[in-house]
């Protein structure tokens, strides 16, 4: 009896071995989970949404939830109303559940280490959506799906430098996204790297406007009061060149005109004042990335592996353009 006691109590210990060495069920490292493929009806995918600060937000959820309804896999959504703590709650929550996997747009780019092994520990795959964090273990994550900001930025300034290659000196206000929010940090910074070849540009001012139209209303009313001969506005995302549109026009003057106006994202009531004139060039940003993160997450269930950076295709609109892409515009 002893012996057979024995014998059992060692295959016991050697299957426990064998599990912790496939990284299933017992919380293996393995950012692509390893764990055994389900049936779509089967899996569950927690999502941490930023909020519904911008247009560009609101189309983005849109398409993900229908994306996700069209696969017929379980999507748990939370709005984190712009707040870092209400989002690593969401994460912390889905963790807990005991979700498959876990998307989200870091609403900045610093301080998710801690939430993010937390999620490795439990063996729950992290894909990045949109918004990159600064984290220098990428083990963290399985990819990160989203725009090149940096480029974006770029595109920006070749626009305003051809617009100006007349001016002898060019004063530009600045709207700049959410603090620390990585496409902030790499528009300013892309934006920069093309004007600042040439010291004719001058930034005079800049200053978040919270990526919302109330923020570019807001701010572009206080600088426009201490900076009277702007000659452009650079903003980070169409909801804060609109605000900023309201705030020029209370101001007596034009704007498209008096002040050219540049901003990123490409959604329908930026490409409308595009359209009218308001703005003067729109560097697109998709937020259509609902198709995309479905397959990643299709492609890690069947155990295969996926680029660990997905960029997003887009373009840039000048006026003409505008005019005949809006009628087909899906956002
Ligand atoms: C960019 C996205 C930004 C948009 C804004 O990918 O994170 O956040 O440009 C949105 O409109 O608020």
């Amino acid at each position: 009896m002893k012996k057979l006691i024995s014998i059992a109590a060692a295959g016991v210990l050697l299957l426990g071995l064998a599990g912790c060495a496939s990284g299933g069920d017992s919380g293996g490292s393995d950012a692509a989970g390893g764990g055994e493929s389900k049936a779509l009806d089967e899996l569950v995918v927690g999502f941490a949404q930023v909020g519904a600060e911008s247009g560009w937000r609101t189309a983005n959820t849109k398409d993900i939830q229908a994306a996700f309804e069209d696969a017929g896999i379980e999507l748990k959504f939370s709005d984190a109303q712009q707040k870092q703590e209400n989002q690593i709650k969401a994460i912390r929550s889905y963790i807990q559940q005991g979700v498959d996997y876990i998307a989200f747009s870091p609403v900045v780019e610093t301080g998710w280490d801690a939430v993010l092994n937390e999620a490795k520990a439990a063996g729950i795959p992290v894909i990045l959506t949109d918004r990159a964090v600064d984290s220098k273990d990428e083990s963290l994550y399985v990819s990160f799906l989203g725009s090149d900001f940096v480029e974006e930025g770029e595109k920006a300034g070749e626009w305003a430098v051809e617009e100006f290659a007349d001016a002898d000196s060019v004063k530009i206000v600045q709207l700049e996204g959410t603090t620390g929010a990585a496409p902030a940090i790499d528009r300013a910074e892309g934006f920069a790297n093309v004007i600042g070849e040439d010291d004719k540009f001058e930034i005079v001012a800049s200053q978040t406007g919270d990526f919302t139209r109330a923020g570019g209303l807001q701010v572009m009313e206080a600088l426009l009061k201490s900076n009277p001969d702007i000659d452009l506005v650079y903003a980070h995302n169409d909801d804060m060149g609109l605000g900023a549109i309201e705030a020029i026009e209370a101001a007596g003057l034009v704007p498209g005109v008096d002040i050219k106006i540049i901003t990123v994202d490409a959604v329908k009531d930026g490409m409308q004042a595009l359209a009218d004139g308001k703005i003067n060039f729109i560097v697109e940003c998709s937020p259509l990335l609902g198709q995309q993160l479905v397959d990643i997450v299709k492609t890690l269930n069947d155990g295969g592996t996926v680029e660990p950076r997905i960029v997003t295709e887009e373009t840039t609109f000048t006026k003409e353009q505008a005019i005949e892409a809006l009628p087909d515009r899906q956002y």
